[in-house]
């Protein structure tokens, strides 16, 4: 991790390297996915090397998993571990209630259950993630491919009546295919601009059949690690 790092990779690694405080032997971790989040697992591997740190880890994605096996961390299930310690992943936007909007990485549903399955969760970001008010990063919603077009439909008429600047609905694609996430769904992404009400959004999404979660995690987030460019860390 010498190598020279840009600014934004070294508020992404600075932010990841903090977050390993709060992490000791025998915890159950849940390990995030994106970017950020891999930082905090390289750092991990390393203390293992180094330190003998010996946590189990619960990954949020696949992609994830992946990387905790090959720099050595012990991989185990939501189902085995029943309940986590502490959870560290990334985000698009937090904003001043620690409300995030999460899932450009298109794991935001098993990130949700794995946060939500844990007694603290904290986030690491760069500052770019901080925003007045959330909805400039498309909110992603995971919904099952049956029915999609009905799906999508029933979503942008219910957006007709929701407190948002903008309505437009996209299917994410992954080159010339739909994205596909780890549970063999969809993501519809929400391009809203400005959410006004959060907390009615997501109930009100979260109704709509066929769909299977939103990115929106609400009193979830304990705390939010934030890195800057010049290796700064402040703590939200
Ligand atoms: C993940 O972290 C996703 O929910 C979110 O999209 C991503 C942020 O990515 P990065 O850390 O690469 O900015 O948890």
């Amino acid at each position: 991790m010498s190598r020279e790092m840009s600014p934004i990779e070294k508020a992404k690694f600075v932010a990841a390297k903090q977050a390993t405080e709060h992490v000791e032997s025998g915890m159950k971790v849940g390990l995030g996915t994106g970017s950020t989040a891999e930082w905090f697992v390289q750092c991990l591997g390393e203390m293992a090397r180094e330190e003998g740190l010996k946590i189990k880890g619960v990954p949020t994605s696949k992609r994830t998993g992946l990387l905790a096996q090959k720099v050595g961390i012990e991989v185990i299930t939501l189902e085995e571990a029943k309940w986590l310690d502490v959870t560290i992943d990334g985000t698009d936007e937090y904003d001043s209630d620690l409300t995030l909007i999460k899932g450009g990485g298109g794991a935001h549903l098993r990130e949700k259950v794995v946060a939500t399955a844990s007694e603290r969760m904290i986030v690491i970001a760069d500052a770019s993630k901080k925003v007045e008010a959330l909805g400039a990063f498309p909110l992603p919603v995971e919904v099952i491919p049956f029915g999609l077009p009905v799906t999508q439909g029933l979503i942008e008429e219910t957006l007709i009546g929701m407190d948002v600047l903008g309505r437009e609905v996209t299917l994410r694609m992954k080159g010339d295919v739909p994205f596909v996430t780890d549970e063999g769904n969809f993501i519809l992404d929400l391009h809203l601009k400005r959410i006004a009400n959060p907390r009615q959004l997501s109930l009100v999404i979260n109704q709509i059949p066929g769909v299977v979660e939103n990115g929106l995690f609400i009193d979830i987030c304990d705390a939010v690690i934030v890195g800057h460019g010049d290796g700064r860390v402040t703590t939200r």
